[in-house]
């Protein structure tokens, strides 16, 4: 069951900006609803085209108890169902949502509320609608066609939830909506080690964002967080950033986010009082440089100041801390006439590209087939928590020995800033326990060989840290040893 989690968050990459937003895209609308004071929040998408590319065909979901988190009860807050949810396929869908429901709510509520929100959210289930879901007062609708065709998807509801918490007088543009995201990526995504979303902290997506409606802004919300946290000083709640531009939103002092540019309006005004930066852009420009520059690092809310609010407990990327080996290098690249990792069954991976670049080709004996994944064939979000971001277990069949090992890298056959420059072997006798024997932190070389020292064993594992030194695509040629 984690596995099918894990899997969702696949897509989550992905597609990344385009499904953060609350599975949406392109368009959105807002409005006055008649009674003047909420307003309603609309997420669509461009087409079905686009969007069905992101989702991978294996794609299955399976709806289960999650971990154990906080839940409401003292039975504060409701989820009452309505509308066509007979036409929903999956029972357990709603189910699914029913869950996240009262996990995610009374967070949401908890942190951003005031009290005049409501606490009974009307979800309903609507066949006569082009829009995949939207929010309004105590209301939060999704289409039946969009729940059936993508039952895997329950992640937009924290993002409607976050909406309905906003309540805002008027409609913002850029704000709302990464607000909304944010809601999502910190009480959903980031609540629980089987929903978490990983973000490149170096991608493209997130440093050319400009303040579009749906982009890649929740780590600069996240970082807004953490360089300006909500803090209780003196038994007084010292609202951060994020809390006093929500407030002043909420209370109509703050009307337009379309100049995130010009020193003196509104929104900036505020964001000086509690930055120092004249400009909420230059704020930005400050994230995307500590970003680029490794001084700020995302690895969780764990170690969030403002987490007093909530006094929840995060999942932490946090590499396994254990005693390493390092294998001297051999000087020379050793070729043996009796491969034992020949042929090798592919046990476990974390996931290869296509069906002609599989994982089983790094043990094929030839030199130019090769294992090749991207980051996003990665699913398995315990391994990635740990800073492992490919992965391979081999059964060698039988118990086989060697006292070397040899690595063709990318750079034997493409060019070699593809190189894979950390990586660990491990050995076992069994598929699970597996026991260090060699640690490469930063080799450079096309093909090289390890000593290892004599070993005995059933299974190896290859766990690969650096896959490229960019984008994280995996490409090794062969692995050999004797
Ligand atoms: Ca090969
Ligand atoms: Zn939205």
């Amino acid at each position: 069951m984690k596995k099918l989690y894990a899997r969702r968050f696949v897509s989550f990459i992905l597609a990344s900006a385009f499904m953060l937003s609350g599975c949406s895209s392109g368009g959105s609308e807002s409005g006055t609803t008649s009674s003047g004071t909420s307003i309603k929040t609309t997420e669509t998408v461009p087409s079905e085209t686009v969007y069905n590319e992101y989702l991978p065909p294996e794609m299955k979901r399976e709806f289960s108890v999650r971990n154990p988190m906080q839940l409401d009860s003292s039975k504060e807050f409701k989820v009452v169902f309505e509308g066509e949810w007979d036409k929903i396929a999956d029972e357990e869908y709603k189910h699914a949502l029913q869950n996240e429901f009262y996990q995610v709510y009374p967070r949401l509520y908890t942190r951003w509320g005031t009290g005049s929100e409501p606490k009974t959210i009307h979800l309903i289930a609507e066949s006569n609608t082009e829009d995949i879901a939207c929010s309004w007062e105590d209301k939060v609708q999704v289409q039946v066609r969009y729940a059936n065709e993508h039952p895997e998807d329950i992640g937009y509801l924290a993002h409607e939830l976050t909406h309905n918490i906003q309540s805002y007088p008027v409609g913002l543009k850029w704000w709302t909506e990464g607000f909304a995201s944010y809601g999502r990526f910190r009480y959903f995504h980031w609540a629980a080690d089987d929903c978490v979303y990983l973000i490149d902290q170096k991608g493209e997506d997130l440093i050319n964002w400009s303040y579009e409606p749906y982009g890649e802004c929740v780590l600069f919300f996240a970082y807004m967080d953490y360089r300006f946290p909500t803090l209780l000083k003196n038994g007084e709640w010292v609202p951060g950033l994020v809390d006093s531009i929500h407030r002043a939103i909420k209370n109509g002092e703050i009307t337009d986010d379309s100049d995130p540019y010009t020193p003196g309006n509104p929104f900036n005004n505020l964001v000086k009082k509690i930055t120092g930066y004249e400009t909420i852009e230059a704020l930005r420009a400050k994230y995307v440089e500590e970003c680029v520059n490794g001084t700020w690092v995302f690895d969780g809310f764990g170690s969030y100041k403002d987490n007093i609010v909530l006094g929840m407990h995060y999942p932490q990327i946090k590499p396994d801390v254990y005693d390493r080996k390092t294998a001297p290098k051999s000087s020379t690249v050793k070729e043996y006439a009796n491969n034992v990792f020949k042929d090798a069954r592919v046990y476990r991976c974390s996931g290869f590209i296509n069906g002609n670049e599989t994982a089983a080709m790094l043990v094929d004996g030839k030199y130019d087939t090769k294992w090749c994944a991207e980051k996003g064939n990665v699913t398995e979000v315990s391994m990635l928590l740990k800073g492992v971001c490919h992965y391979i277990v081999l059964d060698l069949g039988s118990y086989k020995t060697f006292s070397s090992y040899t690595l063709y890298n990318a750079g034997t056959v493409e060019d070699e800033s593809y190189n894979a420059t950390s990586w660990e072997l491990l050995w076992s006798n069994t598929p699970n326990h597996f026991i260090p024997l060699d640690y490469q932190k930063d080799c450079k070389e096309n093909a090289v060989t390890f000593e290892t020292g004599e070993v005995t064993c059933r299974y190896i594992m290859l766990k690969i840290y650096t896959p490229d030194n960019g984008p994280g695509t995996v490409r090794l040629y062969e692995l050999q040893a004797g």
